[in-house]
């Protein structure tokens, strides 16, 4: 331990001791393994420490051992790699920070669920016109980004997933329509396939006076559209994955009918990675945009402007509660950026409502 001490410092570690085998034998009675701590200061911390130099030690016997500096090199390493700043980020923050304020961007936009490869879409864009990004700068592009868009008023198809808002904002549609003193739309929907599908839109119709049907396959769908011009809105099934069952079937159909706008609707509470694969599995049904449900349960809204930037699709309608039809909006794509960046620190604020993020 003394000789160790004296080669490798106050700070010499046993790291492994045994009796020799008969093959080392005759290098001493044990073999032994120190070694010394790493010394931050004069470990560089972009690239893994370099070994010292390797200096041969001796063993309690006085023979030098072959190991050491072997043991040496590998402890730098680890030393290097356990450091706080080591790894990719590390590299960069060796570097230097980035002046031009892209750290700040990339943190704000990551903590709201935005994927880095649209963050970095962001940052360059942002980065073209000025050499520092203002805050102004990242919002502008964002909303650049948005494709804008409405929908005529002839035929809105609803079509997503379950449970994703489909009934109700048909229900929220047609009820808006008729306050702004239009004749109601007639109302059907696709999902005849199961107990009850189809129940509360058709109740919804009772009550509201407006024309009801239920078709269950492509002829009885185009009949009862070439039956009136009167501008429809149209509930899918949720279950149209099965690109075999009647629903979907009448929803392939429908989507390329003329004069039809296929809305996918789905929940802002999802994360952005499983929207988009919701959106490419959608894909074939060609939707002209978007609508998102459930803004009030969720206070982190990239995943919204993150999806409408990756299909390409402008944000037609959301949704932020469930009366009829006051939680209904046509959006901007700047009251849509607006939402995504409006607390400082999503993750900790508490739930806002649509309402309250838009343009005054
Ligand atoms: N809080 C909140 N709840 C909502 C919102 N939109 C829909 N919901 C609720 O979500 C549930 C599902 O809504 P539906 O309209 O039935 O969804 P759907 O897509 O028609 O569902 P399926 O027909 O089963 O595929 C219902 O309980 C709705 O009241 C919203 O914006 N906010
Ligand atoms: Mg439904």
């Amino acid at each position: 331990m003394a000789a160790a001490s004296k080669e490798l410092g106050e700070d010499a570690l046993l790291v492994y001791a045994r009796e020799a085998t008969p093959e080392t034998r005759y290098l001493g009675r044990h073999e032994v393994v120190f070694a010394a701590g790493v010394e931050e200061e004069t470990v560089p911390a972009s690239s893994p420490a370099p070994p010292r130099a390797p200096a041969a030690s001796p063993s309690p016997t006085g023979v030098t051992h072959p190991w050491i500096p072997m043991v040496r090199e590998q402890l730098g390493r680890i030393g290097a790699d356990l450091r706080p700043d080591a790894g990719r980020g590390g590299e960069q923050h060796a570097a230097g920070r980035r002046e031009d304020g892209s750290d700040k961007v990339l943190s704000q936009l990551t903590v709201r669920d935005i994927p880095e490869l649209l963050i970095q879409a962001v940052i360059g864009r942002a980065t073209t016109a000025a050499p520092s990004i203002a805050p102004e700068s990242v919002a502008f592009v964002m909303t650049q980004m948005l494709a804008p868009g409405a929908c005529g008023r002839t035929m809105l198809v609803l079509l997503g997933p379950p449970g994703a808002g489909k009934t109700l904002f048909a229900m929220k549609l047609a009820s808006r329509r008729m306050s702004e003193d239009e004749p109601p739309p007639r109302l059907a929907s696709l999902d005849a396939g199961r107990i009850g599908g189809g129940h509360r839109l058709r109740r919804f119709a009772e009550i509201t006076g407006a024309e009801f049907a239920m078709p269950t396959n492509v002829t009885q769908l185009s009949d009862w559209l070439q039956q009136s011009v009167t501008p429809a809105i149209i509930d899918a099934s949720g279950a149209t994955d099965d690109a075999s069952g009647s629903a979907g079937e009448m929803l392939e159909w429908l989507s390329k009918q003329p004069g039809v706008c296929p809305v996918l609707t789905l929940s802002a509470c999802m994360r952005t990675a499983d929207l988009m694969r919701v959106a490419n599995r959608y894909g074939r049904f060609q939707y002209s945009g978007l609508a998102f449900s459930r803004l009030d349960e969720t206070h982190i809204h990239g995943p919204v402007w993150a999806l409408a930037v990756h299909t390409g699709k402008p944000v037609l309608f959301v949704s932020d509660g469930r009366r009829i039809p006051e939680d209904l909006s046509e959006p901007t794509p700047e009251q849509i950026v607006r939402l995504v960046l409006s607390s400082e620190n999503p993750t900790q604020a508490p739930p806002r409502s649509f309402a309250a993020g838009r343009a005054g």
